[in-house]
């Protein structure tokens, strides 16, 4: 296969030329190198990090931990990662992660075929030559029939443009751009803007430590307990030994995570309000990802009723342990269903706001005005704060890539056909730009399930994808415009059929001021969404067309029977 290597990394290098281009050196990029060096396929990646480990590379904010067990969250695609890696706690800690992604890095030399340091800036095809061509910040220029977006979906961060952050005089810092080196808290008067995932493991983990944490919060959330522990060696060699009945178990679940729970059967109102408070109970203390009190009865997702069941078992543990009635109240979640936003998991979150170092300020009724001297003011009052954290989220799951110019020449770029927000096919391909992968993008799946499923299955189907162009003589492969519309059109009528549209959140683009709302993930479910990409393929790719370029005009249409979807 092509590789015409002339790279050396440095500004104005003549194009490198490989049969992939990968943008991204996360959990996708690592594994679409892994994948195209075993199918002998030349790669070069492109990172802007200056190591692997993407979203993880950059938030290492103290706390920062994973809110999936760290058994599920990993790869899953090698028995040489499972038997040479053991995870040390239930949900893994954020330097533990980097050293699994620089596990995997140096086990399987990936590193050679990424420039670091390279933020990539623009993605042109050009129809005439079938040729995606890459070209980062740095000058550096990759062209490759084929390329392949692992950007993540929750990478591009968004900060507030509140005015006079010029004008501070103390620090302050953006969750996803931490330093490297220690952040010095203790004895500072510390603010935290933002009460999502991970103002919450922030303000949990800074509050013994610094002499005031002011928590400055528009909107709370419903968080539920991790309950973190040791993992030992015979935990992890037991998972392993189970794990081809564990990855069919995970495959079957509509949430695409298993749990210490059997899948649901009943409904949350057959219940009397005691059995009702004892199963909710049960979860609770079990701890663990989210969908385990999500899942603890079928409708919890469905029925407004049946959820504000599990609203109202979280507002009054919520209550019972936060002392301050006032504060309490304000950190009840109201309006808005339990699930429509991602649960962050807590520990030790609510309890926090019972020592006497930590405020709530209330940013929805005197919202935060601007920067000062010495602060933070709101509408109400002024804050004197010597650090000041972020913790206001990302422009998620199209901000990356929206971010970078990516276009067919003299075509419109990705953003501009984005401006109604993200249209795509099975979450996998973009009409339009033929030849381009993204992974676990918008209208995937996995964003709602297991993110590092959701990455696997992106790039296990665009690899086995290449396979089967290499193997019939195809180069060119585009999603098909009218098979887009009806997923698009599938996509939003099971997200409506759900409660999990009805809040603004980075799943709808709310958070992002101007963003246009739409629910961006997939949600008929783990099992549904790889069924209707498997049977995509099994009717010969319905829904894409694929062709020669040499045989320019003579494209092998795929019958697309998009009235199938999602049946
Ligand atoms: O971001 P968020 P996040 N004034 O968008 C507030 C994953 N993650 O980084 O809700 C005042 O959830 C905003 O307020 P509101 C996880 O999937 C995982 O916390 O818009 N406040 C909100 O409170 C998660 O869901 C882990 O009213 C402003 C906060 O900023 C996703 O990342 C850990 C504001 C942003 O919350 C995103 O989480 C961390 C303003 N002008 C993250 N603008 C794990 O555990 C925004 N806010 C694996």
């Amino acid at each position: 296969m092509s590789n015409s290597s002339s790279h050396d990394g440095a500004a104005g290098a003549r194009p490198e030329h490989v049969d992939v281009v990968v943008v991204g050196a996360g959990f996708a990029g690592l594994y679409a190198l892994h994948g195209l060096r075993e199918r002998d396929l030349s790669a070069r990646a492109f990172e802007e990090a200056g190591d692997v480990g993407g979203t993880w590379y950059w938030n290492r904010y103290p706390g920062a931990r994973v809110d999936i067990e760290s058994l599920q969250y990993c790869f899953h695609f090698s028995d040489v990662i499972r038997e040479e890696w053991d995870w040390s706690e239930r949900y893994a800690s954020q330097p533990e992660i980097l050293r699994y992604f620089d596990f995997v890095a140096d086990r399987f030399d990936l590193r050679r075929d990424i420039t670091f340091n390279s933020r990539v800036v623009s993605a042109v095809y050009s129809d005439e030559e079938n040729l995606w061509t890459v070209t980062t910040d740095k000058g550096d220029v990759a062209q490759g029939t084929y390329c392949i977006m692992g950007t993540g979906l929750l990478s591009a961060p968004y900060q507030p443009p509140f005015p006079g952050v010029e004008d501070f005089r103390g620090e302050w810092y953006h969750s996803s751009r931490w330093p490297h080196e220690k952040v010095e808290l203790s004895g500072k008067r510390v603010g935290v803007v933002g009460t999502g995932s991970t103002g919450i493991q922030i303000i949990q983990t800074i509050a013994p430590e610094v002499a005031h944490l002011t928590v400055f919060q528009r909107t709370p959330n419903y968080a539920t307990p991790g309950i973190n522990r040791p993992l030992s060696k015979d935990e992890n060699r037991a998972f392993n030994a189970r794990h081809d009945d564990w990855l069919r178990e995970v495959h079957s679940m509509f949430s695409g995570q298993t749990s210490d729970f059997p899948a649901p059967t009943k409904s949350a109102l057959e219940d009397s309000p005691e059995e009702r408070r004892r199963w909710f109970q049960d979860r609770w203390d079990n701890g663990g990802h989210p969908q385990t009190l999500l899942y603890a009865y079928k409708d919890l997702l469905t029925d407004e009723k049946a959820n504000e069941t599990a609203c109202n078992f979280v507002r009054e543990t919520i209550r019972a342990t936060v002392k301050d009635p006032v504060t309490a109240e304000l950190m009840c979640p109201k309006d808005e269903p339990l699930g429509a936003k991602r649960v962050p998991l807590e520990f030790g979150y609510f309890e926090t706001f019972n020592r006497d170092n930590v405020t709530l300020v209330d940013v929805k009724s005197a919202p935060i005005e601007s920067f000062t001297e010495n602060g933070l003011r709101t509408t109400n009052a002024e804050y004197e704060l010597d650090v000041i954290i972020f913790a206001t989220g990302f422009d998620a799951i199209t901000g990356a890539m929206s971010a970078i110019d990516i276009r067919c020449k003299g075509g419109p770029t990705l953003k501009e056909l984005w401006t109604e927000g993200p249209k795509n096919y099975l979450g996998l391909m973009i009409a339009g730009m033929p030849n381009l992968f993204i992974i676990n993008g918008p209208g995937s799946a996995g964003i709602k399930a297991n993110n590092v499923l959701g990455v696997e299955h992106g790039i296990e189907w665009a690899l086995s994808t290449l396979d089967h162009l290499v193997g019939n003589g195809f180069d060119r492969i585009e999603a098909d415009e009218q098979a887009e519309d009806e997923w698009i059109a599938h996509s939003n009528d099971v997200a409506e059929a759900s409660l999990v549209s009805k809040a603004g959140s980075w799943y709808t683009g709310a958070n992002i001021p101007g963003k246009p709302q739409v629910f961006m993930p997939y949600f008929g479910g783990w099992p549904q969404y790889r069924e209707i990409c498997k049977q995509a393929v099994a009717d010969g790719y319905r829904g894409f067309h694929l062709s020669r370029s040499s045989e320019r005009g003579d494209t092998a249409r795929t019958q697309l029977q998009a009235a199938d979807i999602g049946r």
